[in-house]
């Protein structure tokens, strides 16, 4: 029998790449997907085999984080041996608009999920896309151990839900964990980060469709890694002996300004001369510095990056000229994965 894989989130950037994984790895994978006007599963439309079809490994279900007895039916019928909880209102500067919202989907979505695997009375394990935002205002470098001190209603919703999940790992001895993961991007980044927001505007720049980018804090230094590695390590915990909770990250250092250079250098172009400041991409209170020490994922998972920060800003560049220059084109990656696939 193979192993069955339920994803929260799969049709986001993370939850993509971690169902083309687990397909790899020939789980069966259901992905929870949100019923909308419009269908927005392009991240996992090349994945898909219409159902009838016998080689078929890959199912979508409707449900909604804030709809607890649907996630208790969804999970009774379909027992799957591993729950990874990517989904959530996962902008921090959103979350300043919609603080409640992102409260009921991003810390009370986790505790619903949580209790849909206690009630449905399953042995699952079970992991929660945690985040280094929850450090806040703690200086760098942050590990395990580091306090939390968010600075965003995201931040504390995923504080909460760091915790909850631990108490049910604690409580009910459930195998639960929380990949504490630094920021990671990749040519399927929502377009509102601000990797991807830069990335775009330079090849929209080169390209001669756009002359200005408006931006907020370009003093913001953060650790950005690949997407495509991460979903290993999310992977990786699961399946280690005892149920533990890990940082992932490349220990990088780099500030916004720092990845406009690398981006638009890579283009031929200079920076100074398109971006231009608004105050509205600032955050009320802003978190400062983020780097990650991952060394205890590497230690005990085996696990660390191989993509850092300036590899990362010119394979989008290169991405997203792409995207451009064939417009209809789905999602392309440009980094071969085999390596972290097998
Ligand atoms: P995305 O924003 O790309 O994806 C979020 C996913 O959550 C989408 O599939 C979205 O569905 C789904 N979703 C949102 N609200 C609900 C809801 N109420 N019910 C069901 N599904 C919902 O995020 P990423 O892929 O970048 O991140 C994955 C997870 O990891 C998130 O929890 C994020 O907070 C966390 N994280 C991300 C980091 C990063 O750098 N990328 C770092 C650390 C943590 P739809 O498509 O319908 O909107
Ligand atoms: P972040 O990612 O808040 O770290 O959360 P984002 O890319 O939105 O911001 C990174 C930093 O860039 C500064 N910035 C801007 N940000 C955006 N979006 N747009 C701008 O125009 C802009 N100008 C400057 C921000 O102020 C910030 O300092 C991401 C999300 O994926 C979370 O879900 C995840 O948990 C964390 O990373 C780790």
């Amino acid at each position: 029998m193979p192993k069955r894989a339920v994803i929260s989130g799969i049709t986001g950037q993370d939850g993509s790449y971690l169902a083309e994984l687990l397909l790899k790895k020939g789980y069966e994978v259901h992905g929870l997907i949100r019923r909308a006007s419009t269908f927005n599963t392009a991240r996992v439309d090349h994945l898909y085999v219409d159902p009838h079809d016998p080689e078929a490994k890959l199912f979508l279900h409707y449900g909604d984080l804030s709809d607890g007895s649907r996630l208790v039916t969804l999970l009774a019928s379909l027992r799957p041996d591993e729950v990874y909880n990517l989904a959530a209102q996962s902008h921090v500067r959103v979350s300043f608009d919609e603080p409640e919202h992102t409260a009921d989907t991003t810390g009370m979505g986790t505790v619903r999920l949580l209790e849909a695997v206690r009630l449905a009375g399953i042995d699952t394990r079970f992991y929660q896309a945690s985040s280094s935002e929850m450090f806040g205002a703690t200086p760098p470098p942050q590990n395990e151990d580091t306090p939390f001190y968010p600075r965003s209603p995201y931040g504390a919703a995923k504080v909460y839900s760091y915790w909850i999940t631990r108490n049910y790992r604690e409580a009910y001895g459930m195998f639960a964990v929380n990949g504490i993961l630094f920021n990671h991007e990749s040519p399927r980044r929502g377009e509102t980060f601000v990797t991807r927001k830069i990335t775009r505007a330079v090849a929209a720049i080169k390209a001669g469709q756009q002359q200005d980018l408006y931006m907020g804090n370009l003093d913001a230094i953060r650790d950005w890694g690949y997407a495509a590695e991460y979903v290993e390590g999310m992977w990786r915990m699961l399946q280690a002996d005892e149920p533990e909770d890990f940082v992932l990250a490349t220990g990088g250092n780099y500030t916004v300004r720092d990845f406009l250079t690398i981006a638009f250098e890579h283009a031929g172009l200079n920076w100074e001369e398109h971006v231009k400041f608004d105050e509205r991409y600032l955050r009320p209170t802003e978190v400062d510095a983020l780097v990650g020490d991952a060394s205890k994922a590497q230690e005990q998972l085996g696990w660390k990056a191989t993509i850092h920060t300036p590899d990362l800003a010119r394979l989008m560049v290169d991405a997203d000229t792409e995207i451009l220059k064939h417009s209809g084109r789905s999602w392309i990656d440009t980094v071969n994965l085999d390596s972290w696939n097998d």
